[in-house]
C-alpha cells in the first residue's frame, strides 16, 4: 500500500481509475472493514485502483480543539488499512482552510480534478464540508450530474448498538470491553511505553505489575479490573512520530505478535489504586507466568473483558488475595475466549 501525503505526492496524470473510499477510519473497525470490501469490489469490477482517503488530524481536533479519543496510533491506523488490500492511502492534512470549502467545492476540486475519482463509496453518515454540509444526498447527485458512480454504505449494527467508532469508543469509556472486541474484530489495544510505579506491587502484594504510559489520544478504558494480554514490542522508546512512512505491502500480523513479541496473559487494572491513599490513573499489568524486568520497553496490553471495579481494600493483604482471585477469573477468561493461558 502506497500512502500519498496530499497534495505533495499527488501526480493526477499518472493515477489509473482512483475509486475512493472516505472517512476517519478511526480503529478500522468491522464497519470500516465492510466498507473496505464494497471498495475492493467496486475497483475490481472497473479495473480501478481501491484508495482510502483519510483527513489528518482529526476534523474535530481543528473544528472543536480537540479530537475523540483515539481508537489507534497514527502507526496501526496505517498498519490495519494496508492488511485490507488496499492498494493506495492518501492522508489529506486537515485545516483551517480545508474545513472552510464547500462541500460542492471539494468534490469538484479535491475528489475530481485532484484525485480523479471514478467512483466513491462512504458510510451513510459521511459528513463533510464547510458547517458539514455535504452529504451522502449531495454525493449521489452530483456523482449522477458530473459522471461517477456513487455507493454508500448502511452503518451496521452489532447487538443492538450501532457499528461505529463514537459507539466503540463509548463502549470502552464504559468498560465493556466485550462489545469493544467484538466491534473492532480484535481486542482493544493500548500501545504505550513501561514506566516505574510506586513499587507497591512487588513489595506490599506480591505482584509486580509493568505500569504503561499510554501513547498520546489514545482512548482510555473505564477504571476497574480487565482480564487481557501484555506484549513487548521492544526496547526503548517508540521513534518520534514521523510524518511519513510506508506501511509494510501484504497482510499484517494480528495485534501484538509481531517480530519477536511475546504475548502474555495479564491481570490488568486501571484506576487511582484506593487502597494506598490518592494517586495518578495508572494502567498497570500483572503478567501471568512471567518473572522479569519490564522497564523501559515500548509495550502493547489488549483488554478483553471487564473483571470488576476497582475497590478501596482496609490492608494490602486484602487486596492481595483479590487479585489472586482476579489472576484465577482472567485464566478462565482467557480460555474461555479460546486462548492458552498456561
Ligand atoms: N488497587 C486498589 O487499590 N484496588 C483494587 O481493587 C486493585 N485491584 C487490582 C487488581 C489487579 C489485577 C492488579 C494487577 C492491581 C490492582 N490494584 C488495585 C493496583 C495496586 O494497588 C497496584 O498495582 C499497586 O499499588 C502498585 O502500584
Ligand atoms: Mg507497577
Amino acid at each position: 500500500m502506497d500512502v500519498i501525503h496530499f497534495p505533495d505526492d499527488v501526480r493526477p496524470g499518472r493515477w489509473k481509475q482512483p475509486v475512493l473510499a472516505l472517512g476517519n477510519f478511526d480503529g478500522v473497525h468491522r464497519g470500516h472493514r465492510a466498507l473496505i470490501r464494497r471498495l475492493l469490489a467496486r475497483a475490481e469490477a472497473v479495473g480501478g485502483v481501491p484508495t482510502v482517503v483519510t483527513f489528518d488530524p482529526h476534523p474535530q481536533q481543528v473544528l472543536r480543539g480537540a479530537g475523540p479519543p483515539a481508537l489507534v496510533t497514527p502507526e496501526r491506523k496505517v498498519e490495519l488499512l494496508a492488511s485490507t488490500g488496499i492498494d493506495r492511502l492518501v492522508v489529506l492534512p486537515f485545516d483551517r482552510a480545508l474545513s472552510l470549502v464547500e462541500p460542492e467545492d471539494f468534490v469538484e476540486r479535491i475528489l475530481l480534478t485532484e484525485l480523479r475519482a471514478k467512483a466513491v463509496v462512504v458510510g451513510a453518515n459521511f459528513r463533510f464540508g464547510h458547517f458539514a454540509r455535504g452529504d451522502t444526498a449531495m454525493l449521489r447527485s452530483m456523482g449522477r450530474r458530473l459522471g461517477f458512480a456513487f455507493e454508500s454504505v448502511k452503518l451496521a449494527e452489532l447487538e443492538g448498538r450501532h457499528l461505529s467508532s463514537t459507539e466503540v469508543r463509548k463502549a470502552i469509556a464504559e468498560g465493556d470491553l466485550r462489545w469493544a472486541a467484538k466491534a473492532l474484530g480484535r481486542p482493544y489495544a493500548i500501545q504505550g511505553f513501561v514506566v516505574r510505579g510506586a513499587g507497591r506491587g512487588q513489595r506490599l502484594l506480591g505482584y509486580p505489575t509493568a505500569n504503561l504510559e499510554p501513547a498520546p489520544g489514545l482512548c482510555l478504558p473505564a477504571t476497574g479490573i480487565y482480564a487481557g494480554y501484555f506484549s513487548m514490542a521492544g526496547s526503548g522508546r517508540p521513534p518520534a512520530m514521523s510524518g511519513r512512512q510506508q506501511a509494510p505491502a501484504g497482510p499484517v500480523p494480528a495485534s501484538g505478535q509481531d517480530n519477536g513479541s511475546r504475548r502474555m496473559p495479564a491481570a490488568v487494572s486501571v484506576g487511582t489504586n484506593p487502597t494506598f491513599g490518592e494517586n495518578p490513573l495508572s494502567i498497570e499489568a500483572f503478567v501471568l507466568d512471567y518473572d522479569g524486568d519490564l522497564y523501559g520497553r515500548t509495550a502493547e496490553i489488549e483488554l478483553t473483558a471487564r473483571i470488576r471495579d476497582e475497590e478501596r481494600f482496609d490492608t494490602p493483604d486484602a487486596l492481595a488475595k483479590a487479585i489472586e482471585a482476579d489472576v484465577v477469573a482472567t485464566r478462565r477468561i482467557l480460555s474461555a475466549q479460546g486462548a492458552k493461558t498456561q
